[in-house]
C-alpha cells in the first residue's frame, strides 16, 4: 500500500505529533497525568486515524520505531512538566505487540528513562491481554524486569480479550484501564454496571488501580463515583490535545 511509504517517511521526518489526553482521580478530581495518543497530519491527505495506520505500522515492521519515538517523546514532555509543574504527574504509553515481544525492549524503555531523567515510577506502559497472552513465559519475564526498574503495567481495553482472568491472574499488573465499552451503557444497563462493579471489586481484591476510560457522560461519572472507581479518563473531561493545549487547559492554572 501506499500508506506504508508514506508512513516511513512520516516517521523519518516527524510528522506525526504525540496527542495527551489527561486522567483524573475519582474522588479528587486531580490531575494525575496524562495518556499520550500518536497523531498523523498528512500533508494533503489531512488527520489520519491510529485505527488506520497504527495496523499498516504494525504489519511493515515500522511500530517499534514509531513506539520508540512516541515513548522518547512522551518522557521528554512530562520531564518539562514535572519540573514546571508536579513532580508526581504520570505518563501512560502505548505499547504494540511487536514492541513488547522484542528482545530489547526493556533495554529501551531503560535507554529513555536514562536519557530523558524521569522517575521510573512515573511511566506507566500500557499493553493489551492479546498482547500479554503471545508469550506469558515472555510477558512474564518483561513485566518483572519492568517493575523492578520502577515501571507500572496498566492492562489496557481490560474485559475485551479472551482470557482476561487469566491476564490478572498470571502477570503482576499495576493497573486495570476498563475498556470504555463497558462504560457506554454503565448507567443505564444493570448488567453493564455489575460487570463494572465487579471489575472494580477485582482491582481491589488483587491490590490493582482501576480506571474507566471514555467516560462521556455525568450519569456515567456518578455511577463510577458510587462504585468508587480510582481513576476516569474520557471526552467528558478532555479529548485528547496537543501539548501545548493540554499544558495551558490542564496544568497552567495550578
Ligand atoms: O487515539 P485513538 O482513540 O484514535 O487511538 C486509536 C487506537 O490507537 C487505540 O487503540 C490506541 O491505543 C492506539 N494508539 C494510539 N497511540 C498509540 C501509540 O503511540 N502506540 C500504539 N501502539 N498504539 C497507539
Ligand atoms: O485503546 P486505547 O484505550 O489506548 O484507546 C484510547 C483511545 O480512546 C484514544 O485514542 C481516544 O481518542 C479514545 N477515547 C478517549 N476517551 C474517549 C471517550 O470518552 N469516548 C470515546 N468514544 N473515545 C475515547
Ligand atoms: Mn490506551
Ligand atoms: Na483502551
Amino acid at each position: 500500500r501506499a500508506l506504508v511509504g508514506e508512513l516511513r517517511k512520516a516517521i523519518a521526518e516527524e510528522e506525526l505529533e504525540v496527542y495527551y489526553q489527561p486522567l483524573f482521580d475519582l474522588k479528587s478530581k486531580k490531575l494525575i497525568g496524562a495518556e499520550a495518543l500518536v497523531r498523523w497530519f498528512h500533508k494533503e491527505r489531512g488527520a489520519i486515524a491510529p485505527s488506520v495506520f497504527i495496523p499498516v505500522a504494525e504489519e511493515y515492521g515500522l511500530i517499534d520505531q514509531l513506539g520508540r519515538w512516541v515513548l522518547k517523546t512522551a518522557c521528554h514532555q512530562l520531564v518539562a512538566w514535572q519540573h514546571r509543574y508536579s513532580p508526581d504527574l504520570i505518563m501512560s504509553v502505548n505499547v504494540s505487540y511487536q514492541q513488547f515481544g522484542r528482545y530489547d525492549f526493556v533495554a529501551c524503555v531503560r535507554d529513555v528513562l536514562h536519557a530523558s531523567r524521569i522517575s521510573p515510577q512515573t511511566l506507566h506502559l500500557e499493553i493489551t491481554e492479546s498482547t500479554a497472552l503471545i508469550d506469558l513465559t515472555h510477558t512474564k519475564s518483561v513485566l518483572l524486569q519492568l517493575q523492578s526498574i520502577g515501571v507500572s503495567i496498566a492492562m489496557d481495553d481490560f474485559g475485551t480479550g479472551y482470557s482476561s482472568l487469566s491476564c490478572v491472574k498470571d502477570l503482576s499488573i499495576d493497573k486495570l484501564k476498563i475498556d470504555r465499552s463497558f462504560i457506554t451503557n454503565i448507567s443505564t444497563d444493570e448488567r453493564d454496571a455489575a460487570i463494572v462493579k465487579t471489575i472494580i471489586a477485582l482491582s481491589r481484591n488483587l491490590h490493582m488501580k482501576v480506571l474507566a476510560e471514555g467516560v462521556e457522560t455525568p450519569e456515567q461519572l456518578a455511577k463510577l463515583a458510587e462504585f468508587e472507581c480510582d481513576e476516569i479518563q474520557g471526552f467528558l473531561f478532555s479529548r485528547p490535545l496537543p501539548a501545548e493545549r493540554f499544558e495551558s487547559q490542564f496544568l497552567g492554572r495550578t
